[in-house]
């Protein structure tokens, strides 16, 4: 069981988070969980997986010399660590407020590595992530209250190429074209995006063990890792419960050439019949707040409900 240390968020942290779209939490995880969600990731980047099964979509992975970004999203289905920590009621209780939601669910996880090129690499693009709303990737979803938890698996900032926000932008309502993870030029789009708004763009610096939360409609985005060491994150995506399915939103995305579209690994889980409407629920799209206590012999491992009463 991964253990999570009993945080709980200020008073002042809502309204931080509703002002200026993300807050930095208090450390949530000691240094010896810390080593062993470190081993996770790398294990998952080796293909060694606690469960007969496979991804739950393309994993990004390149041999270990490579400077590309290393992702695998939904780690928790396959390494049984991260499935204790992506479970955890304690995690889950932390953001139901920031989502004004008494319910919250899983919408999906990712494992990053991003590979350390050196002080000399100040232009290897090749691990950047472009600025981006995550909203924007999950149009199909109903709720644009979803946020990310961000896990530094290790002290984070600028120097290893941690997440940067742009404050308050999750106030500018859902920007055309902004599903750009995978872009690599930060600068070009900046253009695109900053219009009349002012763009203050503020690292998320953390200790190991800390994390940041951001809205669903935060732009966010990050450089190259400087250092020789890779920077590893976990990364929780969070919606509130009765999230439904919006339907095809681009209904040619990611089907014709140069259509990036909304289109999400999510949608083939609600099965042959999905229709609008339908809710992101079920077995691939776990409560993990309230805590259930069937949740444990549901998912196969514990989870550290330690002192917490839904
Ligand atoms: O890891 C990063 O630098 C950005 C990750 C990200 O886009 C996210 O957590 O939504």
């Amino acid at each position: 069981m991964i253990k999570v240390n009993p945080v709980q968020l200020p008073p002042a942290a809502l309204a931080e988070y509703r002002e200026r779209g993300y807050l930095i939490t208090p450390k949530l995880l000691a240094d010896d969980q810390l080593e062993r969600l470190r081993v996770a990731v790398d294990r998952l980047f080796r293909y060694e997986y606690d469960r007969d099964i496979y991804p739950f979509d393309r994993v990004y992975t390149y041999d270990l010399a490579s400077p590309e970004l290393r992702k695998v999203n939904n780690g928790w289905w396959l390494n049984d660590d991260m499935r204790s920590l992506v479970l955890s009621p304690k995690l889950g209780a932390l953001v139901a407020p920031l989502m004004e939601s008494d319910t919250v669910r899983i919408w999906h996880d990712q494992a990053v590595l991003k590979p350390g090129v050196g002080p000399s690499g100040a232009n290897f693009k090749a691990a950047n992530i472009g600025w981006h709303q995550d909203y924007a990737h999950w149009q199909v979803a109903s709720s644009q209250r979803m946020c990310t938890l961000w896990i530094a698996l290790q002290d984070t900032d600028l120097q290893n190429g941690g997440m940067r926000t742009i404050v308050g932008s999750h106030k500018w309502g859902l920007i055309p074209d902004s599903d750009s993870f995978h872009d690599k030029d930060l600068d070009q789009l900046k253009h695109k995006y900053a219009g009349q708004h002012d763009w203050l763009d503020e690292p998320c610096v953390l200790k190991a063990g800390e994390a940041s939360i951001h809205h669903c409609l935060c732009l966010h985005g990050s450089g190259p890792n400087l250092t020789h060491d890779p920077r590893r994150s976990l990364i929780i995506h969070y919606m509130p419960g009765g999230t439904a399915y919006r339907g095809r939103v681009d209904p040619f995305a990611k089907i014709l050439p140069g259509r990036k579209g909304n289109r999400h690994a999510n949608v083939p889980l609600l099965g042959p019949n999905a229709k609008p409407g339908d809710l992101f629920e079920g077995e691939a799209f776990p409560q993990v707040w309230p805590f259930d206590p069937q949740l444990e012999s549901r998912y196969g491992v514990a989870v550290d409900a330690g002192g917490l009463v839904s």
